[in-house]
């Protein structure tokens, strides 16, 4: 029985214009590709919704031509303060095409609409805005003022468009140029940014736009024509990069996978802290590098904590991303889906105690329900690989001494969450934990004006903030 009806509340995708094929954005315009093609689907429902092209060396070579070419005439001698203009018009066009974009979004990614419209979409027009603050003010940045020259910008499936709006950003408004790839199964809005560029009246060039797989993405970041890497994804791809470019004068930044703890004490407002458990696993389906995956609940509130935590996901409601009701929207890939089921599975074998939320899934498209282990130990797979899916893994402690060490016992450190109400327990966590980002009282907070970025495995370099400019200028 559901706790109320809802009637169905879906966003029109009439505001989206899907061509049936794309091509790449090389020098300013779309160009055919000289490789193969694919398609992208949506996840949702498995519909193809358009023909993409594969970029060949051949395009990679043309693309960082264009890129060098705009670089050395035009982007890199002109003034802060010019290339600012274009980073506040980009910023302000995605804010007016913010729902054609959300839209888009959810459509080829699998998110909720509500997740697109109000943290994707804005988030990323706030990174244009925030960069473009600083184009005329590099000299007070602490870290020079001379880009890089052209960089190889490679971003994941999980937040198309603020992956990209994270990466171009700070590299534009350093007076650099980029050749970047999406992912291969979310394509889609990069090549409406790359309508946005245009309409921007972006010099050509300063943006280019390769769509591709895995291979497209080693041929840009061993172009010997590249100043600069900065790749978001998985760590195995991650060190296989950092093992291409070693022995080159390439800069690199990696933004790489994360298996971060949530951590409540008994002093933490329940309530409050559920919520930022659900927000910290069940955002984006999971699909979330800093996701909150693994659970430490101090042992004397466990019982409450795992009730109150069953109840609220019984409540999620998952299925059509269109739908503003939506919570947790569709797992991303049949291939994405095969991997959570297989480590889900691989809970189970260890003996951990699997609980879903009772709701029904779709008959088409890849879902998997808001899940979560009891019974894990340390040494399960489960609480030691990144899952990157709706699936949590709850852990106990006593101490805080032993919160800090279970937190840390894992090879990555990219963020973590503390839930007490005592301030000075919180900053006692924050100096132990080894994590790019400590939340506290909160979890999955994003903001340009914040740096982000891991520890150990989970990469080098940070983005966003002043800090974020560092990768780009020499
Ligand atoms: P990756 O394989 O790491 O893909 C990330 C990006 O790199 C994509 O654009 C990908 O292209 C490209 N790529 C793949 N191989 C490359 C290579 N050898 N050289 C240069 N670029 C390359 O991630 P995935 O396959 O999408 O997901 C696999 C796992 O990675 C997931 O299960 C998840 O655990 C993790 N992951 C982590 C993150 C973050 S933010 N930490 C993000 C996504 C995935 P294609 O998309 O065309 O393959």
């Amino acid at each position: 029985m559901e706790p109320f009806p809802y009637a169905p509340a879906p966003e029109s995708p009439a505001i989206v214009d899907i061509r049936p094929s794309y091509g790449l954005f090389v020098g300013g315009e779309f160009v055919d590709g000289r490789g193969t093609s694919f398609k992208t689907v949506n996840p949702a429902t498995e519909e193809v919704l358009a023909e993409i092209a594969e970029a060949s060396p051949a395009d990679v070579d043309r693309a960082v031509q264009a890129a060098r070419t705009a670089y050395d005439a035009v982007w890199s001698r002109m003034p802060g303060s010019e290339r600012a203009k274009y980073l506040f018009r980009i910023a302000r066009i995605i804010a007016e095409r913010s729902r054609e974009l959300a839209v888009l979004e959810s459509i080829d990614n699998g998110k909720p609409i509500r997740e697109s419209r109000d943290v994707d979409v804005p988030i990323a027009a706030a990174h244009f805005f925030y960069y473009a603050g600083w184009a005329d003010k590099l000299e007070h940045s602490g870290f020079g003022s001379t880009p890089l020259g052209v960089a190889a910008q490679v971003i994941p499936w999980n937040f198309p468009l603020l992956m990209l709006a994270w990466k171009i950003a700070p590299a534009l408004a350093c007076g650099n140029t980029v050749v970047l790839k999406p992912a291969e199964t979310t394509p889609l809005t990069a090549l409406l940014f790359a309508e946005i560029c245009q309409q921007a009246d972006l010099p050509p060039g300063v943006v280019n736009i390769l769509t591709g797989a895995g291979s497209t993405g080693q041929a840009m970041v061993t172009h010997p024509g590249i100043d600069k890497v900065a790749f978001t994804g998985s760590t195995e791809v991650g060190k296989a990069i950092a093992r291409a470019v070693a022995g080159t004068d390439k800069r690199v930044t990696l933004e790489l996978g994360g298996k971060a703890a949530n951590i409540v004490f008994d002093d933490a407002p329940i309530d409050q802290a559920v919520e930022g458990i659900v927000d910290g696993i069940f955002f984006n389906q999971g699909h979330v590098c800093c996701a909150g995956s693994r659970l430490l609940v101090q042992e004397s509130v466990y019982d409450d904590v795992l009730e109150r935590l069953k109840r609220r996901m019984s409540t999620l409601r998952l299925g059509d991303p269109l739908d503003k009701n939506t919570d947790v929207g569709a797992i991303n890939s049949s291939e994405q889906l095969l991997r959570i089921r297989a480590l889900a599975e691989v809970g189970d074998a260890e003996g951990a105690d699997r609980w879903s939320a009772p709701c029904d899934l779709p008959t088409s498209g890849f879902w998997f329900p808001p899940t979560l282990f009891t019974g894990v130990t340390q040494a399960h797979r489960i609480a030691r690989e990144e899952i990157f899916g709706p699936v949590l893994s709850v852990l106990t402690f006593r101490t805080p001494a032993e919160a800090v060490e279970k937190a840390n016992n894992t090879p990555y450190g990219l963020s973590a969450g503390v839930w007490s109400d005592k301030g000075s327990r919180i900053l006692w966590m924050a100096d132990r934990l080894k994590a790019g980002v400590v939340w506290s009282n909160t979890f999955n907070k994003f903001d340009p004006t914040s740096p982000f970025g891991g520890y150990k495995e989970s990469g080098y370099g940070r983005e966003g903030g002043r800090h974020g400019l560092e990768g780009y200028l020499r």
